[in-house]
């Protein structure tokens, strides 16, 4: 970074703190990770100055050669990674890549049905605060009010009283697999296009450690930046029937032209989640998780849905007369970062739930292991014991920036 050293002290120094803030604190936002130093070296280049409108071979500017070789190197790794007919690798994010679906499929005021924003659901699953939510006619199921798991029975009544066009399957906030085969099933008898953003476990997927969507799905939609560690970018997957309208809702429909420093990223993060060693990362994720998730459990926090077989946990506080954001904001005191989360049943506003989210792609990334997992529900527990004792959160404080020290993080040289 020595030209923006020169040329801009405000930004480097800016940089240089997030670096310690990310290496000297431990993160456990289920949809974060540090991505690899080729990663970050692949965003930082002179793709940065291309427009790309179209897609390879058929651009509306001239000079795309290489563009196009990175564009189709992507799209083919994609493919292969994920074993899935068609990829598009333009959208910029995990929403504009659901709402292409939306455009591909469906009219404004169309019927579309997916999980519940409070049961763990994504806004642009038809939450009336996102556009999807506005533009469409949403229906939502919850999870099962003694379980905490998604209720397949409840899912196929509401299909088919409400005849969805769209049923969208995924998450952002449920610590269990998702059985494709029966969304494939109620999509099939109330004749809708099954979606499934598996945004926050296509890492897992690409480690063969949840259930892939792409051989039950119409379409499937993913960031790159959760547990598969890539830039912060998004993927269009679909069977080649769909190609065509998927392709024109990314562009012309709602976007200009691609990222293209970003698809550099993308194209080098597939082919590190190829790799053996991503295999085991994605192990070690969910055995992390799990262990985590009995340390707590046994700790007394009561964990939504009893535990966890993917990523991520969320933890219901109301039984600690504590609330989301006050545990949220201790524990960043404390030195660990996270994020407060609504949970089923929640009666409380989203600005101030009752739970929290935590996840282990990060810290496993750094190299966390079950000894780890231990010292953390260990600082949550006495965390959550001196939610307002400033001194004992900065000791804790200590003891974390001391563990984070013997753990380097990835893409960060020290
Ligand atoms: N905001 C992301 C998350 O934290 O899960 C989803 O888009």
């Amino acid at each position: 970074m020595k030209a923006l050293k020169t040329n801009d002290q405000e930004v480097y120094q800016l940089v240089k703190s997030e670096e310690s803030y990310q290496q000297s604190t431990i993160r456990l936002i289920a949809s974060e990770n540090y991505t690899s130093r080729a990663v970050l070296d692949a965003c930082g280049t002179v793709f940065q100055n291309k427009y790309s409108e179209g897609y390879p071979g058929a651009r509306f500017y001239q000079g795309q050669v290489n563009c196009d070789a990175l564009e189709t190197l992507a799209i083919d790794r994609a493919k292969k990674l994920f074993q899935v007919e068609h990829a598009n690798v333009q959208p910029y994010s995990g929403s504009p890549a659901n709402l292409a679906v939306y455009l591909a499929f469906a009219k404004p005021g169309d019927t579309v049905l997916g999980l519940n924003l409070n049961h763990g659901g994504h806004l642009t699953h038809g939450s009336k605060a996102s556009a999807t939510g506005k533009w469409f006619n949403a229906v939502h199921y919850s999870l099962n009010s003694e379980t905490d798991l998604l209720d397949y029975d409840e899912i196929l009544k509401l299909a088919m009283e409400h005849k969805p066009k769209i049923l969208i399957a995924g998450h952002s906030a449920y610590p269990r697999q998702i059985d494709f085969a029966k969304f494939r099933d109620i999509a099939d008898k109330c004749g809708a296009v099954l979606f499934v953003d598996m945004a926050h476990f296509a890492g897992l997927v690409a480690g063969g450690q949840h259930p892939s969507p792409v051989p039950f799905a119409d379409v499937v939609t993913t960031t790159t930046h959760k547990t598969l560690r890539g830039p912060r970018g998004a993927l269009i997957l679909c069977k080649e029937v769909h190609a065509k309208a998927i392709d024109k809702a990314v562009f012309p429909g709602l976007q200009g032209g691609p990222h293209n420093a970003t698809t550099a990223g993308i194209a080098v993060a597939l082919k590190e989640a190829m790799a053996p060693e991503f295999r085991e990362y994605a192990k070690e994720v969910v055995e992390n998780a799990k262990c985590l998730a009995q340390e707590l459990t046994a700790r007394g926090f009561k964990l939504v849905s009893g535990g966890t077989d993917n990523h991520l946990i969320l933890i219901d506080l109301t039984s600690k007369n504590i609330t989301g954001k006050q545990m949220a904001v201790a524990l960043e005191k404390a030195g660990i970062v996270l994020n407060y989360n609504t949970v089923p049943g929640e009666t409380r506003k989203p600005s101030d739930p009752s739970g929290i989210r935590l996840g282990t792609p990060s810290v496993t990334s750094r190299g966390f292991g079950r000894n780890e997992m231990k010292l953390i529900a260990e600082y949550m527990d006495r965390t959550a014991g001196n939610i307002d004792n400033d001194e004992v959160l900065g000791s804790i404080n200590k003891e974390v920036t001391e563990l984070c020290a013997g753990f380097p993080v990835p893409g960060i040289e020290v």
